[in-house]
């Protein structure tokens, strides 16, 4: 062609333009669509969602009436007798619960370093499952809808109710005609069981039905706050070995209040295989560089979490063999420290639970699943220490617990570590009544046949430490340990004495102090408390009273003690 020399080389130019442009697409479209693990899954939202979204933000502060930004609702008259009466069946104020808009504001109770951490703009998509068995309408919906409005649409995959077959008649198809009204874009989806499967089942169901790179699992009766998400995917997206629980917020099961949880705790359990909350301790302050770093806990409470949905997988997702309620958040936590992950807790990631007065639903056959759950991990996954959870469940002693040969088998495959390594580097504050310590069992007063013995009261309140016929190992309430600290002890609970000859020990929460320090000499037999010298007895106290701290005497009786074992000499 012969076009003049200036034209010509425009044409070249923008050819090259044109070859820039596409190359520079490319790149883009693989750095993003090939060659990013969000992908993975693409999120796909409409723009009404964006704006009812933005819309919500907007409006949250000025929203006015009863239980906005997160108040009490304090009710009088018919309505707090209405509410006392429904107490029962409902284990929380549902009066107050239904005052409350479905879509209430709750305050912003974050660490306020947390608003200035930066997450990548692309996070991976969530699935978040909300389990429910006749749960009450208000708590129910009020979660949901905290979860659409406070979870920007890019990353909110679903949210899943699943109904673990209740039979409410308002949770047939008045919820289906409400969820279909209300989120017409199908963002919330109800499942539903086919029979009773219990919380573990559930969330197993709801796992199967989730579409989302990432599982967020929520109890029926929780309220998510401001920024909730955005924490949970960020972390998971650096590390998608990190199961994550976000911090539970106290939501008063009387008035509905949404309390923060001012100090923050890491998880724990007690021998017995319950869930416990415990102070962050030292070495994981230590380690940690800002307040609001994730916090590294031994267990989980259980009900609210967030799993990269292949990692929950990989790692056996949960033992299908347990019922109802119970245990799955010790299985769950031992598990995913032993087969290669971690637990955390995410200090900017915060929800609020209604802890409830007790369960408002049924457990078939009246069965203990607590217990009969807590069996099945205790035999696939805490090896000898098992002895331990058995020391306070001998009544679970040869009860069937089903089969755990797949458990056994994941654990085999998956070569995780053993129980002894969790306790060394996980919890190695836990205290092991019978190992490293000076003696440990009964304490026993042979001239008497008494032993020290808690009386069957609660580890967790102050008592006095009592003095009963001795049982001769079958009962846990007489257990004790002289540990190498020289503390007279059980899990959590210190033999302390203040004041003059004459009183009643007591136990409270061991804390190093000098009150709680006690020396033991296995000749003469003598309990000695160091700080005011004076002698452990049980002069003149018959089984079912309390011990005393008197004035030592040489050689008397009622001053002389054995531990049932002495692991040194
Ligand atoms: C805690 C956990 C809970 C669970 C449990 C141990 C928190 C805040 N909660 O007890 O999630 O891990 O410890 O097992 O950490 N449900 C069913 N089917 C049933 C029974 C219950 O779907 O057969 C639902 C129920 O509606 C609720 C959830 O499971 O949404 C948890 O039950 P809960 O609230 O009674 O348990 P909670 O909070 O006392
Ligand atoms: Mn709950």
């Amino acid at each position: 062609m012969n076009l003049p020399r200036f034209l010509r080389r425009k044409r070249l130019s923008w050819k090259i333009l044109a070859i820039i442009a596409l190359i520079s697409t490319a790149i883009y479209v693989y750095m993003n669509y090939f060659n990013s693990k969000e992908l993975r899954n693409p999120n796909v939202y409409t723009k009404e969602r964006r704006k009812r979204f933005e819309d919500y933000q907007v409006s949250e502060s000025s929203r006015k009436g009863p239980g906005e930004n997160g108040e009490p609702v304090i009710l009088e008259r018919e309505e707090k007798a209405l509410a006392a009466s429904l107490f029962k069946k409902e284990a929380f104020n549902i009066i107050a619960s239904d005052k409350i808009s479905l879509q209430r504001s709750v305050k912003d109770v974050r660490d306020s370093k947390c608003k200035d951490i930066q997450y990548p703009k692309k996070l991976p998509s969530a699935s978040v499952v909300i389990i429910f068995h006749n749960e009450a309408w208000s708590p129910l919906l009020r979660t949901a809808h905290s979860v659409v409005n406070r979870s920007p649409p890019e990353y909110l995959h679903e949210v899943i109710l699943l109904d673990d077959f209740s039979d409410r008649p308002e949770l047939g198809e008045k919820l289906n005609k409400y969820v279909d009204e209300t989120w017409p874009d199908g963002v919330v989806r109800i499942v539903r069981t086919m029979e009773r499967s219990g919380l573990i089942r559930a969330r197993l169901a709801g796992a199967v039905a989730a579409k989302g790179d990432v599982l967020i699992f929520l109890d029926s009766h929780c309220e998510a706050s401001a920024g909730w998400l955005e924490p949970l995917l960020g972390r998971i997206n650096e590390d998608p070995t990190a199961m994550l629980c976000p911090e539970i917020d106290l939501i008063d099961k009387d008035t509905l209040q949404y309390g923060g949880t001012g100090s923050y705790s890491v998880g724990g359990f007690w021998w017995s295989l319950h869930f416990s909350w415990r102070p962050i301790p030292k070495h994981e302050k230590e380690r940690r560089k800002s307040d609001v770093d994730p916090i590294r806990s031994p267990t989980m409470a259980g009900g609210l979490f967030a799993v990269d949905r292949e990692f929950f997988f990989k790692i056996g997702a949960y033992d299908n063999g347990m019922e109802v309620w119970g245990g799955e958040n010790l299985e769950i936590s031992f598990r995913v420290w032993m087969c290669g992950g971690k637990l955390e807790f995410i200090p900017c990631s915060r929800v609020g639970h209604i802890f409830r007065a007790s369960h408002p639903y049924t457990f078939p056959g009246n069965k203990d699943t607590h217990g009969l759950n807590s069996m099945r991990l205790a035999e696939v996954w805490m090896d000898e220490y098992k002895r331990l959870f058995y020391s306070h469940r001998r009544d679970l002693l040869g009860q069937d617990y089903g089969d755990i040969s797949e458990r056994k088998a994941l654990r085999e495959k998956l070569k995780c570590k053993n129980f002894k390594w969790y306790l060394d580097n996980v919890y190695p504050e836990k205290f092991i009544p019978d190992e490293n310590v000076h003696a440990w069992g009964m304490v026993r007063n042979p001239s008497s046949n008494l032993c020290l013995d808690t009386l069957g009261k609660d580890e967790k309140m102050t008592f006095d430490v009592g003095l009963f016929s001795c049982q001769n190992g079958a009962s846990a309430s007489e257990v004790f340990s002289l540990s190498m600290e020289n503390e007279l002890r059980r899990e959590e609970g210190c033999m302390a004495y203040n004041g003059k000859s004459g009183g009643h020990p007591h136990l409270v929460n061991c804390n190093g102090a000098a009150n709680q320090k006690w020396k033991h000499d296995k000749n003469t037999g003598t309990i000695i408390h160091t700080e005011s010298g004076l002698c452990l007895d049980r002069e003149k106290v018959e089984s079912g009273g309390y011990s005393m701290v008197i004035t030592c005497v040489a050689n008397k009786d009622s001053q002389k003690w054995a531990f049932e074992h002495y692991l040194d000499v």
